[in-house]
């Protein structure tokens, strides 16, 4: 029997060498599953399924590798990327586990903090470039503060934009292939993060020496704790043309960072989010960035990965049955309807428009009682979540 929901390379599903290989720690315990090196993280995510492995610097080579050593990893990284096929579609670097990154990277008072940071990036994006990557992402879990009086936040966006125009001249200087893909934290592990969401990401990327090059890459769990809808600001990024990558998982609204397995906790969330990017026709990694629970050894790590793409490839037929619900479509017609009445005023404003529709007439108390059928549709949408139709 063939499984509708079995993952296939054109689903392009990934995880990070640090999801699956998450031991389990917390700020409240310690490892609860034995490190696996990262040559055994490509062979489970082989044997789930996945399409391909994304990394941060030091998930792969230690911080102080020596460059034989990091000759060694990265050859039989490479060897076990041969054997299963997998890719690796997107890298980062690590700027927050080294104490050297207590207060920031590229945001940092300390210039030689920040020149370092730079140094280890351009060496990280040379090393994913080296393994393929075509999108590197820029998370900056250490760039903000517990307390400003440290750092004036006009200052920390001059020295991000800084930081982020050197190292895309960098890249155009290699002749690499690679785009940037900015991802947006309101908080954890500082108290707060600079450009805390999506949409400030996106104002902030028009101000750069080649936003050509730079978009983002929204997570789900990151917009939920600042309480907003992820949806939206994916939905603000495809249509400004910056959907570079996305961070798939879940998360309840406003708790702390619990990188759930995707579609876990808010169902109709994931289902609107899903059904977007495959009608929209997202072509880049569906990525997901979780942990299993810490509860759980190997075999319970596998079982996350394979839910998160099951749960993604369930939601996906669930969009095309929402798509081809004759009800749903003839309330979304409904919704839509439009009698022609207001087609003189449409589009762009001319004088002559605009002392038209001065002067036109509108049924207000009309418009105001319409019933909009919106419970309906909404329930449809349940019953097909639910299973029932
Ligand atoms: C987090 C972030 C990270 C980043 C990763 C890649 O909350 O810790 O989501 O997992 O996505 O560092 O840049
Ligand atoms: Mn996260
Ligand atoms: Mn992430």
């Amino acid at each position: 029997m063939t499984d509708r929901y079995q993952p296939k390379p054109e689903h392009k599903f990934t995880f990070g060498l640090w999801t699956v290989g998450s031991v389990g720690r917390d700020p409240f315990g310690e490892p609860v599953r034995s490190r696996l090196s990262p040559v055994e993280l490509v062979y489970l995510l082989a044997e789930v399924g996945a399409y391909g492995v994304n990394f941060h610097d030091n998930d792969l080579v230690p911080i102080d590798a020596t460059p034989a050593e990091r000759d060694r990893i990265v050859a039989e990284f490479k060897k076990a990327l041969r054997d299963t096929g997998l890719v690796v579609p997107m890298a980062t670097t690590n700027l927050f586990s080294d104490p050297i990154f207590k207060d920031g990277a590229f945001t940092s008072n300390d210039p030689r903090v920040r020149a370092y940071a730079l140094q280890k990036t351009m060496r990280a994006i040379d090393l994913g470039v080296e393994l393929g990557a075509k999108v590197y992402v820029f998370w900056g879990g250490r760039e903000g503060v517990e307390t400003d009086a440290v750092r004036n936040p006009v200052d920390a966006l001059k020295r991000m934009r800084e930081a982020l125009n050197f190292l895309c001249e960098y890249v155009i200087d290699q002749g690499y292939d690679l785009k940037f893909a900015l991802e947006a934290k309101p908080n954890e592990p500082r108290g707060d993060i600079y450009l805390a969401t999506t949409g400030h990401m996106l104002a902030f990327i028009e101000t750069l020496d080649h936003p050509e090059m730079v978009g983002v890459n929204p997570e789900v769990a990151h917009e939920h704790m600042a309480g907003l809808n992820f949806l939206h600001a994916v939905a603000q990024a495809w249509e400004a043309g910056k959907l570079f990558h996305i961070d798939l998982n879940d998360q309840a609204f406003c708790r702390y960072d619990q990188d759930l397995r995707f579609g876990s906790h808010n169902i109709k969330a994931a289902f609107f989010l899903v059904k977007f990017l495959e009608d929209v026709g997202y072509q880049g990694s569906r990525h997901f960035d979780a942990h299993a629970y810490r509860t759980e050894d190997y075999e319970g790590v596998k079982e996350f990965a394979r839910g998160c793409m099951r749960t993604y490839l369930i939601l996906k037929e669930k969009g095309e049955r929402w798509n081809a619900d004759p009800e749903i479509q003839a309330l979304l017609a409904e919704i839509n309807a439009d009698d022609g009445s207001t087609d003189p005023f449409k589009g762009r404003y001319t004088p002559e428009k605009a002392a038209a529709l001065k002067m036109a007439t509108f049924d207000r108390v009309a418009l105001g009682q319409r019933g909009l059928a919106y419970e309906r549709l909404d329930q449809l949408t349940i019953e097909i979540l639910l299973g029932v139709r």
